[in-house]
């Protein structure tokens, strides 16, 4: 049976943690695509040196050449640049924008039967223009930034509560950013909802909602601490959980960015939801029932995504 191959396009802080995550997994042979001259190979020789002493044997290629992601059973998208002090945000989406047309047009071309996972902030514009510039189905693209805002939650509700990570689940739904909602109600220890625990008098209501609120400023508070650049450890880990339950049918119920149609009353947009991800893509969206509070905060999301995306539409990206 052939190794599966896995295109990373963008070979930045978070491609080469990507690369470095899916050869220790052995998940298939790396391409680490970008246009940074040298870098790539330099990180795929650099990398590939560690398979001797890690005893993994996935090859890994850098490239500046999409011919080379050719046949990718998933590509993984970072490419991009972050915002620079005096780029107003218009500035920034015209960038990734172009950057995304390409990338689109490289993967339509030479890997169109690929699972695409889209990294790129803004995320929730950035995975919608993917999609529309790679061809691909709507299925077949997601956004990774729930699993990453959902571990944030899950990190922080451990903390709280003294527990393992592993026994924390945790709901976030909506846009990447600060709009994005974190739900107490769908997070549990252990099976036991959060509004229970608070009952049960192992937290505060006031402990909790700051909780909340640091989450969705999780990013930022990274951002903050490092001076340079954003997270990458667990935003490459999020995604490559995302990429192996594509790649073994694995079905897991993840928070993902898809594109909806209709579910939430949202009609032909990218936000974060959970999902089924199985060999299908995204198999399943599911719907659930919010309360009032969650129902307003989705709806504050949503208007978020929507105002960003009318910007996009509105630029003429060019091929970057
Ligand atoms: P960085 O280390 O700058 O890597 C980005 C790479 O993209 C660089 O190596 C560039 O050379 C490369 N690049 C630029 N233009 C192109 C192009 N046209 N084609 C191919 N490669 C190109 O950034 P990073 O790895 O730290 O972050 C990557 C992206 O992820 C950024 O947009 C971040 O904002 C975003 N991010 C998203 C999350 C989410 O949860 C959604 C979390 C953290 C970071």
């Amino acid at each position: 049976m052939a190794r599966k191959k896995i295109a990373l396009i963008g070979a930045g802080m978070i491609g080469g943690t990507l690369a470095h995550l899916a050869a220790m997994k052995e998940m298939g042979d790396v391409v680490l695509f970008d246009i940074a001259e040298g870098m790539p190979a330099g990180k795929a020789l650099d990398l590939s040196q560690a398979g001797p002493v890690e005893g993994f044997d996935s090859t890994l290629k850098g490239t500046g050449d999409y011919a080379d992601i050719a046949g990718a059973d998933v590509c993984i998208v970072t490419a991009g640049v972050a915002r620079k002090p005096g780029m107003s945000r218009d500035d920034l989406l015209n960038i990734n924008l172009s950057v995304m047309k390409s990338v689109g047009e490289g993967i339509k071309t030479h890997a169109p039967d690929a699972f695409v996972i889209c990294i790129t902030n803004p995320l929730d514009a950035m995975v919608w223009a993917l999609r529309e510039f790679s061809g691909l189905p709507h299925n077949k693209v997601v956004g990774m930034a729930g699993v990453l805002d959902s571990a944030r939650f899950r990190h922080f509700l451990a903390d709280e509560f003294g527990v393992s990570v592993e026994d924390v689940t945790a709901f976030v739904l909506g846009g990447h950013g600060d709009t994005m909602v974190p739900v107490p109600a769908y997070s549990t220890v252990g099976g036991i909802p959060i509004p229970d625990l608070i009952k049960m008098g192992w937290s505060t209501q006031e402990k909790i909602d700051a909780i909340v609120d640091r989450t969705r400023k999780g990013g930022g508070e990274i951002v903050g601490l490092l001076g340079n650049g954003s997270a990458y450890y667990a935003p490459a880990t999020s995604a490559i959980m995302m990429a192996e339950s594509y790649l073994k049918d694995k079905k897991r119920v993840l928070p993902a960015a898809a594109h909806l149609t209709g579910q939430y009353d949202v009609d032909d947009l990218y936000v974060g939801v959970p999902v089924i991800l199985g060999a299908g893509g995204v198999e399943r969206v599911i719907e659930i029932e919010l309360g009032d509070e969650a129902k307003a905060n989705f709806q504050v999301s949503v208007d978020a995504v929507k105002e960003l995306l009318e910007v996009c539409k509105g630029l003429e990206p060019s091929l970057a």
